[in-house]
């Protein structure tokens, strides 16, 4: 009777936008999802520092190299503030942190994709920071507490990436022939994938319906790609280029655009591991692990020597303890 009346509770609290925080009773698998969903958005924020960190030794001036430095330092960011909020589900930074390592937990499709010249860092900033805020700003009002307040400061953080990465893509879309030829070839190959990004079709989904009906997601996968869609379908006639889709057309009668078949087979292939780049960015944050160890080494011996009240100032200073006693 108990459990009946809490669950009635919870999903009145639902109802009428009122959120759910840490403490709240919350069904198990609410709980659940939401340690899913988070922790995986985490690991994709720190997973995709990597694309991106390719090319900062790379940038064609200091000014594009100090932007994309804060960027890829923002996506850091991202990742602790929202390690952080599925830390108040019950879950330890390190076990999630474990099962990315280990390859059991996933994180965005869009990068398992190589970064293969400057315009790509333009393309990520337009197509793939305008995808993640189009999921993300109806994140801001998700049912729960924590990581919708979470998303406000990464929602505004994405908003500059992405006009800093449209802004990259016009002035190549400027310049020479063979500076708008590698601005439309990053598009090119960075389009479908970003369309990817919104996950399975609503009729694929498993998750949607009863995420929409927590109110953890506000928006369905279909509904926000087509948003996408529209946007971009206008936003690329400003850079005078084309999106890779002979089926894109305005559709006056729905009012959006249609567009193309997507390649599902080598979406649901990347997410088992076999897209482009799965092993080299498992690797690189494997190595980054084993190579931060001895700084987790100290900074928990530091730890166990303030605890235990020993000085760091050298044996022959008084403890800690010694000192408050004098
Ligand atoms: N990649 O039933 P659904 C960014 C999985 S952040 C990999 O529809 P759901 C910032 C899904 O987890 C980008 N897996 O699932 C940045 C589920 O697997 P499971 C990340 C995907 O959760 C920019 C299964 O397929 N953003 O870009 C993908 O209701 C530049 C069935 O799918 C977020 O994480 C995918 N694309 O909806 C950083 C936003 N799509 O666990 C650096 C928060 C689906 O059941 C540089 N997340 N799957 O086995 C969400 O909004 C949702 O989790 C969705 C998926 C919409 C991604």
């Amino acid at each position: 009777m108990q459990a009946v009346d809490a669950a009635e509770r919870f999903q009145h609290k639902i109802d009428t936008e009122i959120k759910i925080e840490p403490k709240d009773w919350m069904p198990e698998k609410y709980r659940q999802t939401l340690i899913r969903q988070i922790s995986q958005h985490a690991h994709s924020e720190i997973v995709g520092m990597l694309p991106e960190a390719n090319w900062i030794s790379r940038a064609p001036t200091l000014k594009r190299k100090a932007i994309l430095m804060a960027k890829v330092q923002d996506e850091a960011g991202h990742g602790l503030y929202l390690y952080s909020a599925a830390e108040t589900l019950g879950i330890s930074r390190h076990e999630m942190y474990q099962q990315l390592l280990s390859g059991k937990a996933k994180y965005s499709s869009i990068f398992n994709y190589p970064t293969l010249t400057w315009a790509d860092m333009g393309a990520i900033g337009w197509l793939v920071d305008g995808a993640a805020i189009m999921n993300q700003v109806p994140l801001c009002r998700t049912s729960y507490g924590p990581y919708a307040r979470a998303m406000v400061r990464v929602c505004k953080e994405e908003s500059f990436h992405q006009r800093q990465g449209f802004e990259t893509l016009l002035v190549l879309s400027q310049g020479t022939a063979e500076q708008r030829a590698m601005c439309q070839d990053a598009i090119n190959r960075w389009w479908w994938p970003s369309v990817m990004m919104f996950g399975p079709p609503d009729d694929e989904s498993p998750n949607t319906q009863q995420s929409m009906q927590w109110k953890i997601k506000r928006f369905t996968n279909d509904e926000l790609r087509q948003k996408f869609v529209d946007i971009c379908a206008e936003q690329v006639k400003t850079l005078g280029m084309t999106l890779p889709d002979p089926d894109l057309r305005w559709n006056e009668e729905r009012n959006h655009y249609d567009f193309g078949a997507i390649n599902w087979n080598e979406f649901w292939e990347v997410l088992k591991g076999n897209g482009p780049c799965n092993k080299q960015r498992l690797d690189a944050r494997n190595k980054a692990w084993d190579d931060g160890a001895w700084v987790r080494e100290a900074a928990a011996a530091y730890a166990e020597k303030q605890r235990s009240g020993q000085s760091e100032m050298g044996s022959d200073m008084p403890t800690l303890n010694e000192q408050k006693a004098a």
